[in-house]
């Protein structure tokens, strides 16, 4: 063992916080054993043997969108390809699994249509007819979008969606905090700056999040870990992520350029660096469900959810086998790599303290 080595290690060991040149350093030269033997602890003593899920429902209102992602395949690209749900069709297909359920995830394509009114009215009706579902909606894109269009301040917006029911923002729309890759696939889209500027103000709000990290857009393993290293401070300072999401670029028409080696070590140098963050999330619909699996032996301690009326957005880029997942199924699969699954509600709190396990 070298001296990098040992002195990495040691600080793991007694809790001290590791700088961008040490997990990039660990990523470059420590066994894939050794990153999952250091990720695993770590997630052991933050969850346990628990791994969380929940049974939840994506909804995407529109997949029209004035924005044009070069990385997106759930925009609508002519007219007739394109679909905008009635509050009356959103709450019908949550209705036909409202007893199955604890969460509703709404975010979807940008349109002048889909205003303050709109969510305000839905988040609304969402809670009066389903008060045990909880609502995570509008990724920091949306929220912007929805701040200038009402010419209203984004505390005033966020107070505003609080009040008719809004519970969490998933993390979506971060992509990858690099103004070179998003000059070149999302040009559109929020700077890392404003990204994370909305989640400060949500969180000084008491509205939780998630933040995501897209990878395989062609990004370095630097500027990955610089990406970890500003959500890390945000929550420095504020602490409201509960979850952090790496996901992988998906496209029907090309594999993707990162293996499942590379993957893996993302996700256990994510739990290590990431000491303030209690959770890691393995998004199966993004990854696939063999990988989501494994990634659970690389700190990850959250599968998300059973997912009904699944996410158009991975279905259109085939990364997704199954579009659903029952609760057998999601049980199975945590007991299968060696975890006692655990159903969770939006903010991690042990749903009716019920633990799952079927060998019992
Ligand atoms: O921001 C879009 C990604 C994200 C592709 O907070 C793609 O709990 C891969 O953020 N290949 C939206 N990825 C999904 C998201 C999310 C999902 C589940 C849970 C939570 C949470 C958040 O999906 C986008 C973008 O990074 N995405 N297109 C694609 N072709």
């Amino acid at each position: 063992m070298d001296f990098a080595t040992y002195d990495i290690k040691n600080k793991i060991e007694t809790g001290i916080r590791l700088t961008e040149d040490e997990v990039f350093w660990m990523f470059e030269n420590f066994s894939l054993h050794e990153l999952s033997f250091l990720s695993l602890r770590r997630k052991k003593e933050i969850s346990g043997n628990y791994v969380f899920f929940n049974r939840n429902i994506h909804i995407e209102p529109t997949n029209y969108c004035i924005h044009h992602c070069t990385f997106c395949y759930f925009r609508a690209n002519h007219p007739q390809d394109g679909y905008i749900l009635s509050e009356t069709e959103i709450i019908q297909r949550i209705k036909s699994v409202a007893d199955q359920i604890t969460e509703v995830h709404i975010t979807g394509g940008i349109i002048p249509d889909l205003d303050l009114q709109y969510y305000k009215s839905l988040f609304r009706k969402i809670k009066k007819l389903f008060p045990h579902i909880s609502i995570k909606a509008l990724t920091a894109i949306e929220l912007q979008y929805l701040s200038e269009k009402e010419k209203i301040s984004l505390k005033d917006l966020l107070t505003e969606l609080k009040d008719a029911g809004l519970n969490a923002i998933p993390g979506g729309g971060a992509e990858l905090f690099d103004e070179k890759i998003r000059q070149d696939f999302f040009p559109e889209k929020l700077s890392a700056r404003e990204w994370l500027n909305i989640h400060k103000t949500a969180h000084q709000l008491d509205i939780p999040s998630n933040a995501t990290m897209l990878m395989g857009l062609g990004e370095t393993i630097k500027e990955r870990i610089h990406h970890l290293s500003l959500v890390r401070s945000l929550q420095d300072e504020t602490h409201g992520f509960h979850a952090f999401i790496p996901l992988l670029f998906r496209s029907p028409e090309k594999k993707t350029r990162i293996n499942i080696i590379e993957i893996m070590k993302t996700f256990a140098i994510a739990r290590l660096f990431l000491d303030n963050i209690p959770h890691l999330k393995a998004y199966w619909p993004s990854l696939g469900i063999d990988t989501a699996q494994i990634a659970l032996l690389y700190g990850a301690d959250d599968l998300d959810g059973t997912i009904f009326t699944s996410t158009v957005i991975y279905q259109r880029t085939g990364s997704m086998k199954k579009t659903h997942l029952s609760l057998n199924d999601i049980v199975q699969l945590i007991k299968d790599a060696g975890f006692l699954a655990v159903e969770r509600d939006t903010t991690y709190q042990i749903y009716k303290q019920c633990v799952i396990d079927l060998s019992v």
